[in-house]
């Protein structure tokens, strides 16, 4: 057996009549969830990753970007499945009705915990990317548990860069500390997304307003981040000023 083919042994087969209605609720509810999408054995080979990651940062919060940088803890083959990017690809379709440009991932390993953490929660935001599968590995089981708040689908799919960056300067720059004194005030307006380790979490990271909550500096929180399709990707504005 190949290497792919064993993982994909071990990654759920979502059918297209449970792929349909994914998507129906990320477009109702704006997030939607498959629950025990890892196997035991793979989480915990993930958790024990994130424990010497963060034994190795003195418990300060540590991020790790692209595959390579998690090889070895299975979040690496994970992203080479299959059946975990045709999750992706489909989504696609169905929201853009047009054939999916191939799966590849901007990938993310974030683990939260020590004196930083303030500094890396409640910064609301918009994704680059169309699709966001979020996956917990590690959520604090005392104190706060550093829940997902969401506003979503606030906007469509720009057709520039440039329209895309006057949202996110808006929600970055504008709105930000507004966004911020409502997650204090009345959180119970954002749409909540409590984390439960091995699930996955599908939403449209492109067009909802995000950000994570703290939690306490002694716990450790872990989610994995894939984001799947920029659509400004062959933007000339975006390149120069990348530039
Ligand atoms: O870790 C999280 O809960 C969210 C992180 C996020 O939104 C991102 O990395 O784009
Ligand atoms: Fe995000």
């Amino acid at each position: 057996m190949d290497t792919v083919s064993a993982l994909d042994a071990t990654t759920p087969e979502i059918s297209d009549d449970r792929l349909q209605s994914l998507f129906s609720a990320m477009e109702r509810d704006g997030y939607c969830c498959i629950p025990d999408f890892l196997t035991p054995a793979s989480l915990m080979t993930m958790q024990a990753f994130v424990a010497s990651s963060v034994r190795s940062s003195q418990n300060e919060y540590v991020v790790f970007r692209g595959s390579e940088a998690v090889k070895g803890s299975g979040l690496d083959e994970l992203a080479q499945s299959t059946r975990f990017q045709s999750i992706f690809s489909r989504l696609y379709v169905a929201s853009r009705n047009k054939p999916a440009p191939a799966v590849e991932f901007y990938q993310l390993l974030r683990c939260l915990t020590g004196k930083g953490m303030m500094q890396h929660s409640l910064n609301f935001h918009y994704d680059s990317y169309l699709v966001t599968a979020l996956i917990p590995i590690v959520i604090p089981t005392t104190g706060r548990a550093g829940d997902l708040l969401l506003v979503p689908n606030t906007r469509p799919v720009r057709g520039t860069y440039a329209g895309n960056l006057v949202d996110k300067i808006m929600v970055d720059k504008i709105r930000q500390k507004s966004l911020r004194t409502r997650a204090l005030n009345d959180p119970a307006s954002f749409t909540r997304i409590k984390m439960v380790p091995g699930n996955l979490y599908l939403f449209w990271g492109y067009r909802s307003i995000h950000a994570n909550e703290p939690c306490d500096p002694d716990t450790v929180r872990a989610t994995a981040l894939y984001h799947y399709f920029d659509p400004h990707a062959d933007s000339r504005l975006k390149a120069r000023l990348r530039r």
